[in-house]
């Protein structure tokens, strides 16, 4: 049978305050070019659909017209990622289930809807074994009866789930029709990242194991945005994101997987390219060199960092004039004259480490002789790595030493 694997759409996601929809559109349109030509008997999406556990009407309208027409080819199975809302994939399935479309908004037990099964080629039977992203302090009631579940690690949990999945699939296994097949959104530990994921769910924290996952033809994953095979000797990929979403994923080719899978045998695995929707592009360089370098881009969501010798007004509307076909996200300016006043050497030559370093050689040269200068070095300590601050009285004096 034919399996069609993506992931990771992030409807509604915005980089640098820019909607990416017409790139998602851009890159669907060719996503189902692809899957019209390969005509799979079922299509896995790994899961973040949506960018947001909140999306918009217009995004879950796309979504929905998006998977509909998938659904013309073939059944989809969506499993929710991290992003994704359960809640949501529960009315999701609610509304548009049973048909053509499958949402999977937690983790369920392999006899109560985690295992789904669906006609292949002949008289093939596909056995999905779905795992939407588990967050570590969600409880599988109907996996995790045990009181220990309650202490075991996060790859713990998830590989006595996985083993819990992998005996069902060997209990009701025919090695002349059975395939068996994986969905899943999870961290697995030895992957690359693209440092556009939440950070936080794909810490070591969340990390599964290669080793622990079930027995299967083929594990649809998502969840990294860098599209990879999985680490370890189980046959499958992060079929990654669907479009560059953030910096973190500049330069990389995104894809889809198509995949042949027979009864006992290994599947073969094809990556195809996705080409369409606006790139993500990071120039950096003096006037001269960018104005030089405008002609390879088009339409790209650009970045610029330009090196003045002196703080330059007007540079977003050069930079307009520059690449008129790009959306400018960002015009950064790196000036000889300010830097070195901010992380630059100090008049005797000196490299500084770090920020704090810097401000202790401002300190010596500027502060009055009648400060606490060790009080005046662990607030800024403090506020260097602070995420919010509450006003007191020892920020004044910093206020009036750097005035
Ligand atoms: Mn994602």
């Amino acid at each position: 049978m034919r399996i069609f694997h993506t992931s990771d759409w992030h409807l509604g996601r915005l980089t640098y305050g820019q909607s990416r929809r017409p790139d998602q559109i851009a890159a669907f349109e060719q996503v189902l070019e692809v899957a019209r030509d390969f005509k799979p008997h079922l299509v896995l999406h790994s899961g973040d659909l949506f960018d947001a556990s909140r999306p918009g009407v217009e995004e879950m309208s796309l979504a929905h017209c998006m998977l509909r027409r998938l659904g013309e080819l073939a059944p989809v199975v969506v499993v929710a990622g991290n992003h994704d809302s359960g809640a949501l994939f529960e009315l999701f399935e609610a509304l548009l289930g049973g048909g053509r479309l499958h949402f999977v908004p937690t983790i369920r037990a392999p006899k109560s809807g985690g295992i789904l099964e669906f006609p292949g080629a002949g008289s093939e039977l596909a056995r999905v074994v779905t795992m939407p992203f588990l967050h570590a302090n969600r409880v599988v009631d109907a996996l995790e009866v045990k009181a220990e579940c309650r202490t075991m690690s996060y790859a713990d949990r998830v590989a006595a789930i996985q083993a819990a999945y992998a005996s069902e699939l060997e209990r009701s296994y025919d090695p002349a029709r059975t395939i068996h097949l994986l969905v899943a959104h999870l961290h697995v530990d030895g992957a690359t990242w693209s440092k556009s994921e939440r950070a936080l769910h794909v810490s070591a924290h969340y990390a599964s194991r290669a080793s622990s996952l079930p027995p299967v033809s083929y594990a649809a994953f998502g969840h990294i945005h860098k599209p990879q095979a999985l680490p370890g000797n189980l046959p499958g990929r992060y079929a990654g994101s669907l479009i560059q979403l953030d910096f973190g994923e500049e330069g990389e080719t995104k894809e889809v997987v198509l995949i042949e899978a027979e009864p006992a045998r290994a599947a073969r695995i094809k990556t195809v390219p996705v080409t369409a929707g606006r790139a993500l592009c990071t120039l950096e360089g003096t006037v001269e060199e960018l104005e030089r370098k405008s002609e390879s881009i088009d339409q790209e969501l650009l970045r610029l960092v330009v090196h003045t010798p002196q703080p330059t007004p007007g540079l977003p509307e050069w930079a307009a004039r520059v690449f008129p076909r790009a959306t400018l996200l960002e015009v950064g300016e790196r000036s000889l004259a300010t830097r070195l006043e901010l992380v630059g050497e100090d008049r005797h030559g000196e490299t500084f480490e770090d920020l704090q370093q810097a401000f202790r050689a401002y300190l010596a040269d500027h502060a009055p002789d009648d400060l606490d200068g060790d009080q005046l070095l662990s607030l800024f300590a403090e506020l260097a790595d602070a995420e919010e601050v509450t006003p007191r009285p020892e920020l004044v004096a910093l206020q009036e030493v750097t005035a």
